[in-house]
């Protein structure tokens, strides 16, 4: 009899399933399947993870601590016991303290596991020794940013309302690839309801084809259509007056504003017709249930804070959040109030500690005072979680970084990315089901605890027991690091007012959505005035607030095509990847072919390109070679390369990011990965191997 256990998908997804891992034995797993009983999963995984044997039982995952041998990204390391990496570690940073001060160390992470404890734990260590501080803007800064402007707090609406929708819009996300379960709802209100579906995405995504209407918009003018369709909101007598006056801050301010900004403005910003502009916002302001289904890639960009803020401006125009199924939903990230103080050790913060902007990681460590200040250079990193190498806007300059000498890099990895290549010391981490930890999700509403499953290959260790041997050997006090993961989970649980551990264990998940009335701000926006903001407090969002637009806008700012860089290319997740993680997994590699530019017919015939053509891509920043895909369903101008492919399958070994700028977008920093001008050239044929 096949025996399953349940398990809670630890990836940067906003979809956080819950899992059923079929175990066989004490150390091998088989099936993963979607938890059927939950409201939010409802029995459904991605690809990616159903396969989870695949990359769990991998041949070539880590298993042995290594120690560098060849030069930095060579490749070359030879096998070292745990105690000599961790000593040479621990050396390494009490050296580098005693000489530079504990700033020039800093320790380095990202959301490679959601898991709560193992994810931030990291932190901990920083705040006791006082090493750098890391600014967390390679992500959800700009849509975050952008959202709370408006409503105050990143949270929204039940996803699984969605059911009761009249007309659902998907903007700037692609939830068939990205957030499958998304579509388990969609589809619940198309049978249940005959509910519209509208994609707004510059490209004909997966979800894109499944829609009844796709808008393609140029990258970066997702303000303008707003205000067009809020414009007409207000001219054709969808705007809800009432609903205004009483839940939100300027309403007369905002129409005087719209004025000028009609239909015909934006058809000259956003490429679109002004008949597609009229027939969306007529149908969007003539439903009431009308769902916003937010996703951060139309944010990605220089004036994504703003475009996100305009964006979420419709509701608050339209009145939709009074109506069930109506509304909008970017994340509930900000619903679960947890206590982190044991996790990450706050009780330890040095405010006047720097704080290092992670998406500039290549201007950091090549020396850019404007990050540094007047503190030390970086000299040495503990890297988890994450692969800068590749996933970092300005690759060239993150190499250049990581290529210093004086610099000492340790990377705990699960498999031998470009970090680990350029990295002195490598440590095998475990995968979610050898370790124990804490969930919440963005997508949804639930509290989960993965438990440990199986036993770790080789010489496995998870990040908690790192940061604790670390911890031990650099003097670093902290009751945080003297617990295991699950007692850890256990406290943190308590602490946040919340079931134990044994009781959510037990219950398989907790639901923290609040009531209709609460997710749909009818007792108030959670804001100082509780009213929605037209005109969001931008000096109090961000130091870089004064380009800001006070009412919503099209800011432009954007890495506009001139005739030097005549493309605007967006950068967006690959299907059977999640960032660079599982493109070591031989089917999603299958599937996904090559690294790929999608080319629209009409620019492939001006290049003379034909679809599986090599093409050079390139700016100030670096050049690129992909193959190209000569597809309709974009504008004219527009490349998409799906993302992100590892450098090591490029020509040259460096990837997409090479492109990329590492520009902090206002007014608090964040990537704009989807905000780039290239040129395009045609390349001769690549030269096949004689072994092909
Ligand atoms: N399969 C897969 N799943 C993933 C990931 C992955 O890489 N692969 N990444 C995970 C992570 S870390 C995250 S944060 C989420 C992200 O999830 P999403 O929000 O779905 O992804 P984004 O990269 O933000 O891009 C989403 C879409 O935005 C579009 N877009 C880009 N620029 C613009 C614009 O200016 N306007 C509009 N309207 N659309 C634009 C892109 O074409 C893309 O289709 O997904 C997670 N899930
Ligand atoms: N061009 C372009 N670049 C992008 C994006 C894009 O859309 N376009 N998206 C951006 C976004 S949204 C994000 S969030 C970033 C994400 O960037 P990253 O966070 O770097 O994501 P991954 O590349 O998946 O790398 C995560 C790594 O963590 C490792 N890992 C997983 N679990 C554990 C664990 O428990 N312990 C340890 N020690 N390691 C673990 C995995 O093996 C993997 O190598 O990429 C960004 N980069
Ligand atoms: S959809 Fe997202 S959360 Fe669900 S299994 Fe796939 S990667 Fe994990
Ligand atoms: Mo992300």
């Amino acid at each position: 009899m096949k025996i399953f256990k349940n398990s809670v998908c630890p990836h940067d997804c906003p979809s956080t399933c819950a899992l059923e891992v079929e175990v066989l034995g004490n150390n091998r797993i088989g099936a993963v399947r979607g938890a059927r009983d939950n409201s939010y999963t409802a029995g459904v995984i991605c690809n990616k993870v159903a396969r989870y044997a695949e990359r769990i039982h991998h041949p070539d995952r880590l298993m042995h601590p290594l120690l560098r041998t060849g030069a930095k990204g060579s490749g070359q390391f030879r096998r070292i016991t745990w105690d000599e990496a961790l000593d040479r570690v621990a050396e390494r940073f009490q050296a580098v303290a005693a000489e530079h001060g504990a700033e020039a160390v800093w320790p380095f992470f990202f959301a490679g596991t959601m898991g709560l404890v193992q994810r931030d734990g990291i932190n901990r260590l920083r705040n006791v020794m006082g090493y750098s501080r890391q600014k967390m803007t390679i992500c959800t800064t700009l849509p975050e940013i952008g959202w709370i402007a408006g409503v105050g707090q990143s949270r929204g609406l039940d996803p699984r309302e969605m059911a009761k929708s009249d007309l659902i819009v998907i903007w700037g996300g692609n939830p068939v690839s990205t957030q499958v379960n998304v579509m388990t709802h969609v589809t619940r209100a198309r049978k249940e309801r005959g509910a519209k579906v509208v994609v707004v995405d510059p490209y004909r995504t997966p979800t894109a084809a499944v829609a009844d209407i796709h808008i393609a918009p140029k990258p970066g003018t997702d303000g303008a259509l707003a205000c067009a369709m809020m414009h007409v909101a207000f001219r054709d007598g969808y705007a809800d007056r009432a609903y205004m006056d009483r839940y939100t801050d300027m309403p007369r301010d905002l129409e005087a504003h719209l004025r000028t900004r009609g239909p015909e403005w934006a058809s000259g910003i956003t490429g679109l017709s002004v008949d597609c502009i009229e027939d969306f916002a007529r149908l969007y302001g003539s439903a009431q249930r009308s769902f916003l289904r937010l996703g951060y890639g139309f944010a990605r960009g220089r004036n994504g804070a703003a475009n996100m803020h305009a964006v979420s401006c419709l509701p608050a125009v339209t009145g939709a959040w009074q109506h069930e199924g109506g509304g909008a939903l970017w994340s509930n990230r900000g619903m679960y109030n947890w206590n982190r103080s044991l996790i990450e050790g706050l009780d330890a913060v040095k405010t006047n500690v720097r704080v290092l902007d992670m998406s500039r990681v290549g201007s950091v460590l090549t020396g850019d005072r404007s990050e540094l200040g007047d503190g030390p250079q970086v000299h040495a990193m503990i890297i988890q979680n994450q692969n800068p190498l590749d996933v970092c806007p300005d690759s060239n300059r993150v190499r250049r970084g990581f290529g210093r000498e004086d610099l000492f890099v340790v990377t705990h990895e699960q498999f031998m990315t470009e970090t680990c290549r350029w990295s002195d010391i490598v440590l095998p981490a475990t995968m979610f089901m050898e370790h124990d930890d804490l969930y919440q999700a963005g997508g949804h509403s639930h509290i989960q605890i993965g438990p440990k499953l199986i036993e770790p290959p080789g010489e496995c260790r998870s990040n908690h027991e790192v940061i604790q041997a670390l911890a031990r050997r650099l003097g670093a006090v902290h009751p945080g690091f003297e617990m295991t993961a699950m007692e850890i989970v256990d406290a943190t649980l308590r602490m946040s007012g919340r079931p134990d551990a044994a009781t959510v264990l037990r219950e398989r998940w907790v639901d923290v959505m609040p009531g209709f009335e609460e997710a749909h701000f009818l007792t108030g926006f959670p804001t100082r005035d509780k009213k929605f903001h037209f005109a969001p407090d931008w000096a109090a969002l961000g130091p870089n607030h004064a380009m800001m637009p006070r009412l919503p806008d099209h800011m432009t700012v954007i890495d506009d095509v001139g005739p030097d860089r005549p493309f605007r290319l967006v950068t967006a997740p690959a299907r059977s990847f999640l960032n660079t993680s599982f493109s070591e997994m031989p089917s999603g590699r299958k599937r996904e072919g090559r690294p790929t530019v999608m080319i629209h017919p009409g620019d492939a015939a001006a290049l003379g390109v034909a679809d599986g053509d090599r093409v050079r891509l390139g700016n100030a920043r670096g050049e690129v070679v992909l193959h190209a895909r000569v597809v309709e369903g974009s504008q004219a101008g527009v490349l998409v390369a799906e993302s992100v492919w590892p450098s090591g399958s490029f020509e040259g070994r460096i990837g997409i990011n090479a492109l990329t700028s590492d520009d902090p977008g206002p007014p608090a920093g964040g990537a704009v990965f989807h905000d780039t001008a290239v040129w395009v050239r045609a390349e001769a044929a690549a030269v096949r191997l004689a072994a092909e």
